[in-house]
């Protein structure tokens, strides 16, 4: 039975009016009586804001709708926890997708104010690092458009991924401040707070009928307060919450102390808890192995599982129905904590028996994993564990009992594999590892593409696979192809409409007739200007930046994404290095101009990230300036790459370059960004640059390079890369004017060291891979010469993003994992 009786049909106002007059007349009203501005002097901030609050108002009726719905059929609802939510700028995005762009548009110009400038003031919700926070957000918009009940958590941090700006070329690190302004999308939730504890002690306690309970009495407490945003789907379709926690004290100020004078230890309390809020952990692909970082692990965790567990037994009054109801994805194994913390609330708070409750919470776990580099698996030490959160200890221990007993039993494990699969790495010190904790607490785990899933089995979690063969699936990633197409590109999205008619806006896979144009030289040239109009926008963005000019006729090649050695931008640079030597060797050749784009933030503690950097600038700086390259060859770094500057550099892309070692780069999304928008790759057998050849077929992909085979045979011989540099000429001439400090004269030994590392081990195979890449980019020069050939590829390549739309990848994961039925459309 319910415990407070829902009012299915309680009175809703009329929903508002979407016509340009009454959009005009209700921003007026939004300045003047919620922002409390005259329009005379309102600035652009309240402009913004004023519209940001007449656009909301056109989607609150649809988000009652849409959670009255859920209440009425008692639909299971998909809860999607992640530390991070990547999800940049909304007003765009919102009015998209209800159709209200002409008609904003429209009415604020007759307020004399122009849409676009209100767009790009609106801050860029930077809550996440890179690919995987950005999953998370496109995951929520085809929730939406799918009509999928769904909640994201996470967490509300104050400040999102730092902004960077160079320095002579070094990147430094600023704090971002995406609140300064307020934030009209989200809606404070004061009645959904919850307490979290930490530290403490675990106290056995004998309830009055005799059983025995294990309570956890943690001696610090703090606040989790929801705040709610609207995330929007395709034509409206549903609206899902966007659930983030904000940590906050208990009691405010402590006024014991401040009485006694103690002003500062009165606001101690205080500043603690909000320190757990404060700042994301700006680390792609690597653990931050701090005890904040942990304790952010937990609060949001135990917020959305105590938030889940409320709102079930609201809604059906009884924990057994859980695993048909409530579905909750872990995105990584950043929220794994979550499963120690619902056995934890079904056992010693609901007095439910072990058994049953490791059933339910598996029944409503799953597990996607996003990385296998050892460096980013997460794992926390036994004695840290223990000091914040003894009671999950304790149940971490027992369910890894329970799991080693089946091991032996029922698989007859031997000692090593024993090892592997316990959740206790005993090597070096204690430690727990959460990807083992995830897996045993879920019923699927998922890779992100074919080849991560395939050497997930292979390698990390290959005996796990052994114990429990029907866990691990794939889930190759997508991207909305709303934000990443229509919204980002709307002149090709127009020329699509007119050539092949709007059915693909609704249907991405209808994009496949595009392929029957693909040699019509009319649309060819139509599809060729469109981009020309994009390069130049981003030519006139470098100029406004970096004072460089580029050419629009060029070549524009890029490479956008966390600066990191396994995605390589050192092999990229070096390879512009190798061409800068041989347009001066060769000025009687036929270059190809080609810009070389570079944007990305590299963790501020990643010393070679930073290097990369600092080379990249090096080097334009030489190769932009030297007459002898006749403007050939640019090479720009963009500074402060976020989602909003991705939104304009992929449009204006003709090469994507997704080059990372094979067998490292799980997926990859911006391939699937740049494919969509009609960009050719050049690639590895990489993530899902598999698939991607497969889809778009051999012809339309440039693919160089090791096989994940390849390397990882290299790598266990330990084969020295000095004969991969000796047999190429090329290479070792770029490698020594690097080396020799050619682009440092400032300070020759810049470089000395990390291109050492090139000649000593080579992790990374740039050597060995520099050869294949050179050839696969003399290659892209002769395709791009071949204008008409180039133009078909492209057209081909945004027909064929189909599959990598994230509706797909949704569609997948709840007919597969979370055991949804989906409405056909
Ligand atoms: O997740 C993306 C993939 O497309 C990328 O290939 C993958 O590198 C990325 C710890 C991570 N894996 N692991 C992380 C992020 C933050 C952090 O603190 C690890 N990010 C990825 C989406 O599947």
């Amino acid at each position: 039975m319910p415990q407070k009786p829902i009012v299915y049909d309680a009175p809703t106002p009329e929903p508002r009016a979407v016509t340009v007059e009454a959009l005009q007349a209700e921003i007026l009203e939004k300045l003047t009586y919620s922002i409390g501005k005259d329009p005379i002097v309102a600035r652009r901030h309240d402009w913004l804001a004023a519209t940001i609050y007449a656009v909301r108002d056109r989607i609150m009726d649809r988000w009652m709708e849409s959670s009255r719905d859920t209440w009425r059929t008692s639909n299971k609802r998909v809860y999607y926890l992640s530390l991070e939510f990547l999800i940049g700028r909304l007003m765009r995005d919102a009015m998209s997708n209800v159709g209200l762009m002409d008609t904003v548009r429209e009415a604020l110009n007759n307020l004399n104010v122009e849409l676009d400038d209100l767009i790009d003031l609106e801050p860029d919700a930077a809550l996440g690092n890179g690919g995987l926070g950005r999953l998370a957000a496109c995951f929520m918009e085809s929730m939406s458009t799918l009509q999928i009940p769904a909640y994201g958590y996470g967490i509300r941090y104050a400040h999102g991924l730092f902004r960077q700006e160079m320095s002579e070329g070094w990147q430094v690190e600023l704090p971002e401040d995406w609140l300064a302004h307020g934030n009209p999308w989200e809606f404070e939730r004061r009645e959904s707070a919850y307490e979290i504890g930490f530290g403490g002690h675990v106290e056995p306690v004998t309830d009055p009928d005799g059983t025995l309970r294990q309570e956890w009495r943690p001696n610090d407490h703090l606040l989790a307060v929801a705040y709610d945003t609207p995330i929007v789907g395709w034509r409206g379709a549903r609206v899902n919450t966007l659930r983030l926690w904000s940590a906050q004290p208990i009691d405010p100020i402590l006024l014991d102390k401040f009485n006694s004078g103690d002003h500062i230890g009165a606001l101690e309390e205080s500043s603690r808890a909000e320190a757990i809020t404060r700042v994301l952990y700006p680390a792609d692909a690597t653990v931050a192995g701090q005890e904040l970082r942990l304790r952010q692990e937990f609060f949001f965790s135990s917020a959305s599982l105590q938030d889940i567990v409320r709102r079930h037994l609201q809604q059906y009054g009884d924990l057994g129905s859980l695993p048909d109801k409530v579905a909750v994805q872990l995105n990584d194994t950043h929220p794994a904590i979550a499963i120690a913390e619902m056995m934890r609330i079904l056992v010693d708070l609901n007095g439910m028996r072990w058994a049953e409750a490791w059933k339910l919470t598996r029944g409503v776990f799953s597990y996607t994993n996003h990385t296998l580099l050892p460096e980013a698996l997460e794992s926390w030490p036994v004695a840290l564990l223990e000091r914040l959160l003894p009671r999950h200890m304790q149940i971490i221990y027992a369910i890894n009992a329970d799991v080693l007993t089946e091991a032996r039993q029922r698989a007859k494990f031997d000692d090593q594999q024993i090892a592997n699969v316990s959740l206790i790495d005993e090597h070096g010190g204690r430690r727990v590892r959460m990807g083992q904790l995830a897996f045993v607490g879920s019923h699927s785990i998922n890779g992100v593409s074919a080849l991560h899933t395939e050497l997930m089995k292979q390698t990390v979690f290959a005996d796990l696979h052994k114990l429990y063969p029907e866990r691990i699936n794939n889930k190759t990633n997508g991207i909305t192809p709303r934000r990443w197409l229509m919204q980002c590109n709307p002149g090709l999205t127009r020329l699509i409409t007119e050539r092949i008619g709007p059915d693909f806006l609704d249907d991405i896979d209808k994009l496949r007739g595009l392929d029957a144009h693909a040699d019509d030289p009319t649309f060819q040239e139509q599809f060729a200007r469109v981009k020309t109009v994009k390069k130049a926008r981003l030519a006139k963005l470098i100029k406004d930046r970096l004072g460089v000019t580029v050419s629009e006729g060029a070549l524009f090649d890029v490479q956008i994404k966390r600066i990191h050695e396994y995605k390589r931008q050192l092999l990229n640079i070096i390879q512009a290095v190798a061409a800068y030597d041989e347009i001066r060797a060769h000025p009687e050749k036929d270059w190809v101009p080609r810009v070389k784009v570079f944007a990305g933030k590299a963790a501020p503690s990643y010393w070679n990230a930073k290097l990369i950097i600092k080379l990249i600038n090096d080097v334009g700086k030489v190769i932009n300036n030297d007459p002898a390259v006749r403007g050939l060859l640019k090479v720009v770094f963009l500074p402060n790459y976020n989602v909003s500057v991705a939104e304009i550099i992929v449009p204006a892309a003709d090469l994507s370059e997704q080059i990372s070692t094979a067998g490292m780069e799980a997926s990859g999304t911006g391939n699937m960004k740049f494919m969509a928008n009609g960009a050719i790759t050049i690639g590895t057998m990489d993530g899902a640059n598999v698939e991607m050849h497969k889809e778009v077929g051999a012809d339309n992909i440039v693919i160089f390079g090791l096989s994940t085979e390849q390397v990882a045979e290299k790598r266990a011989k330990s084969e020295v890369p000095r004969a991969a540099i000796d047999r190429s000429p090329r290479l070792k001439e770029a490698l020594d004017s690097i080396a020799s400090g050619v682009f440092s004269p400032d300070d020759p030994n810049r470089y000395r060291d990390l291109i050492g590392g090139l000649y000593d081990h080579d992790w990374f195979m740039v050597a060995r891979d520099f050869d294949s890449y050179s050839a696969a980019q003399r290659q892209v020069d002769a395709l791009w010469l071949d204008r008409a050939r180039w133009n078909r590829m492209a057209i081909h390549n945004t027909a064929r993003v189909g599959f990598f739309s994230s509706d797909r990848t949704i569609r997948q994961y709840a007919e597969d994992i979370w055991g949804l039925a989906i409405a056909n459309q």
